[in-house]
């Protein structure tokens, strides 16, 4: 067992970009296996790819393949994370489950930024991060994504948290963590659906090219960890913010009546928002993300 050998599988065209110093987006798989229904999912995981292409950086979409981390999962692996049938959900932890029992696992946050790692990809592209959950006083449900953020070396670009999280609660634990939070071009910490959370953050950046300078300071200074570049969601999709908490409040409740735990309470949360809000919060959550890719692809180009 001692000279077990365990490889993870690059894509070509992604292990040549980074060899060459060109610029490389991680993208999750998370969002698509359990984030978004099929079959948007699977079309805005093509959109998301287009866009990081379309600024001239390589998106590098991150998974465990039966069982081999795979950094650039190709069209095929692609469609079955999106049908999502025995598509695990991974955090760090899972990493080492699924690669024993060679299953196919989709990258969370925590997961994601883990391998990016691994492959020497700096800039990864998101929705939202996992924060620490609304009853986390008694359920202690706080995601593993924000502890990979104090200890690993990744700038994650994304529209904040949830508001179906703890907002204020959640930037306290990253401030405890020392993972700075940098809004781009705005300084109240995005709450994903709406760019309006009332929290303040104490650092702001402009432009790509400041992001980036940012971010090879937090290297040089930071203590190895992560960051995040915390963008507001377009103004185009924005949603009723009384019809969003309206989703939300009736969202938790059922998570709580139907014994929601774990793992699983995300994905439910985001189906219910979805469901209640007839669509409205999955049409913000895609603008989001294609909005984020496009951001973390010009802090790529900019740190070359
Ligand atoms: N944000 C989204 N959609 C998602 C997630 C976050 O807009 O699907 C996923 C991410 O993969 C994130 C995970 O890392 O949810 C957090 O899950 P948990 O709370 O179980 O740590
Ligand atoms: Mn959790």
């Amino acid at each position: 067992m001692s000279s077990e050998k365990f490889s993870i599988q690059i894509a070509p065209s992604i292990r040549a970009a980074l060899e060459a110093g060109k610029p490389v987006v991680a993208l999750e798989s998370t969002v698509v296996a359990h984030g978004l229904p099929y079959p948007q999912n699977l079309e805005v995981a093509h959109q998301i790819e287009a866009e990081v292409l379309e600024q001239g950086a390589i998106p590098a979409t991150i998974g465990v393949v039966e069982g081999v981390p795979t950094i650039g999962l190709t069209e095929e692996q692609l469609t079955i994370f999106a049908k999502g049938d025995h598509v695990l959900k991974l955090s760090r932890r899972d990493i080492a489950f699924a690669v024993t029992k060679k299953r196919n696992g989709a990258t969370t946050v925590a997961a994601t930024m883990a391998l990016a790692s691994l492959a020497g990809i700096q800039v990864f592209a998101t929705g939202g991060i996992g924060g620490v959950h609304l009853g986390a006083h008694e359920n202690w449900d706080i995601s593993a994504d924000l502890l990979e953020l104090s200890r690993t070396s990744v700038l994650v670009v994304c529209a904040g948290a949830k508001a179906i999280l703890d907002l204020p609660a959640t930037l306290e634990q990253l401030e405890t963590e020392g993972v700075p939070v940098i809004g781009y071009g705005c300084t109240e910490f995005p709450a994903f659906y709406t760019p309006r959370s009332g929290l303040s953050l104490t650092s702001r950046v402009e432009t790509p090219q400041e992001a980036a300078m940012f971010w090879q300071a937090h290297k040089e200074f930071g203590g190895g960890g992560g960051a995040i570049l915390a963008v507001p969601p377009p103004a185009s999709s924005a949603i009723n913010g009384d019809k969003l908490n309206e989703a939300i409040g009736t969202a938790l409740i059922q998570a709580e009546e139907m014994g929601v735990k774990g793992q699983a309470v995300t994905p439910f949360l985001l189906r219910k928002v979805s469901e209640l809000t007839e669509g409205a919060s999955l049409k913000v959550n895609i603008a989001l993300l294609l909005q984020n890719a496009k951001v973390a692809a010009q802090v790529a180009r900019a740190l070359q």
